[in-house]
């Protein structure tokens, strides 16, 4: 930056670190799409049931490309859904649908628009079929081709294990001789069975999320994650990305930088943290209901702010500490004394963004789905939650 004056080259950092949190703040959560395709009743609306919101499927504005695949979607939920329609495989017909539908699907993976492709497809087969072979491997294979993250769901896992194991090897060494073994293998109960004699418990479910995350591109993860009720592990894990990232931007000086930005500024960026991390658990509340909790909570910001570096307060400090101790390794220091502002920001950020999350995930196990589509009631209780969490932190 030859040529500028100390105070424009200031000025200019100033500007580029306020347009970097600036887009931390409004970066939405992409929707992922997601295909899930496999032959008439091999379980793909169970298990779409069972993977996301229960009115994802039934209610979704189906709006079919083709006569071949359905398209389901929610306003609230970041998450598009290709379900192919009465796939039969023996008939004559089912090789025109094949052809349609792979069609459809690669010519959105050549979208030069990454959001806008298919980001991961979930092949469903029954495991208790026994049947790898013919138009079906095929299709499979035409399908691979297009170069999609590609999970095969063995489905309604009832049977027994070692039949069941052993399906799944004898489709893996086909996989394998036809240059397929980037393909995942998830065995999958999606739902409850119930007998006569007794219940099995469904299963899978956690894995088939995790692997599809270890699959699929990075920038689509957030809003997969969010979309997705099975997985709490990889929402949390999410959520602390959210506060690092915001932590981060407190440590670069952001706020020691701007003039005139002060600890108001700061209080505004950690609603908009609460935000997002709420929209990771699928909450229903807006800027205003976050407005709300922190207004009727004993959620105080600037009583913590200076908590942070009087003396008085040394044992709430500790606690603050303590809490972060565990992200000491992710390279998050933390010197005791000597806590200038940026250090204080960053804790109150982290100090806060955790009682949100430990408030919401409470919130999240013990709500239902149609709950915490109720703003008021999600409000409600979250600033009994935190303000239970806060009494005990301060004791
Ligand atoms: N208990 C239990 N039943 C399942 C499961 N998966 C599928 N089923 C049963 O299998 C039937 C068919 O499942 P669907 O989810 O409708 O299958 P589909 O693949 O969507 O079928 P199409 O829409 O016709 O292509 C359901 O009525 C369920 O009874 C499961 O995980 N657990
Ligand atoms: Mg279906």
């Amino acid at each position: 930056m030859n040529g500028y004056t100390n105070q424009q080259k200031e000025k200019m950092e100033e500007e580029a670190l306020r347009k970097a949190v600036d887009e931390l703040d409004r970066a939405s959560l992409p929707t992922a799409n997601i295909m899930v395709a496999g032959i008439t009743g091999t379980g793909k609306s169970t298990l779409l049931n069972a993977v996301f919101s229960s009115d994802l499927a039934a209610t979704g504005t189906g709006r079919p490309v083709t006569d071949q695949i359905a398209e389901y979607d929610s306003p609230n939920i970041p998450i598009h859904i290709w379900d192919t329609v009465g796939l039969e495989l023996d008939s004559e017909k089912t090789k025109e649908s094949i052809k349609a539908i792979r069609d459809t699907i690669a010519n959105k993976s050549a979208s030069d628009d990454r959001f806008d492709r298919i980001h991961a497809i979930w092949y469903c087969i029954n495991s208790g079929s026994n049947r790898y072979q013919g138009a079906e491997l095929d299709f499979i294979k035409n399908l691979h081709s297009i170069g999609v993250p590609f999970i095969i769901v063995l489905t309604q896992c009832i049977g027994d294990d070692d039949e069941i194991n052993a399906f799944e090897a004898k489709i893996k060494s086909i996989n394998a001789s036809m240059g397929m073994e980037d393909i995942e293998i998830v065995q999958v109960l999606a739902t409850d069975k119930k007998t006569k004699k007794y219940t099995i418990e469904a299963f899978g479910l956690n894995e088939l999320v995790d692997t599809t995350l270890k699959k699929m591109p990075d920038f689509i993860k957030g809003g997969f994650i969010a979309a997705q009720k099975v997985s709490k592990a990889q929402k949390r894990v999410q959520c602390e990305k959210i506060i690092y990232s915001y932590v981060q931007a407190a440590k670069e000086g952001f706020w020691d930088k701007v003039p005139l930005i002060n600890i108001i500024s700061a209080n505004k960026r950690i609603l908009n943290m609460f935000k997002k991390i709420g929209d990771m658990y699928n909450a229903q509340v807006t800027m205003a209901g976050i407005e709300r909790i922190a207004k009727e909570s004993r959620i105080d910001f600037d009583n913590t702010f200076n908590g942070l570096i009087n003396p008085f307060y040394k044992s709430y400090h500790q606690k603050i500490l303590s809490l972060l101790n565990v992200k000491r390794d992710e390279g998050f220091e933390v010197k005791l004394n000597d806590l200038n502002k940026r250090d204080r920001v960053a804790l109150l950020i982290a100090f806060y963004g955790y009682t949100f999350i430990t408030a919401i995930e409470e919130l999240w196990e013990r709500f239902t789905e149609v709950q915490l589509k109720d703003m008021d009631t999600v409000c409600t209780n979250l600033i009994g939650i935190i303000n239970r969490i806060l009494k005990e932190k301060r004791k």
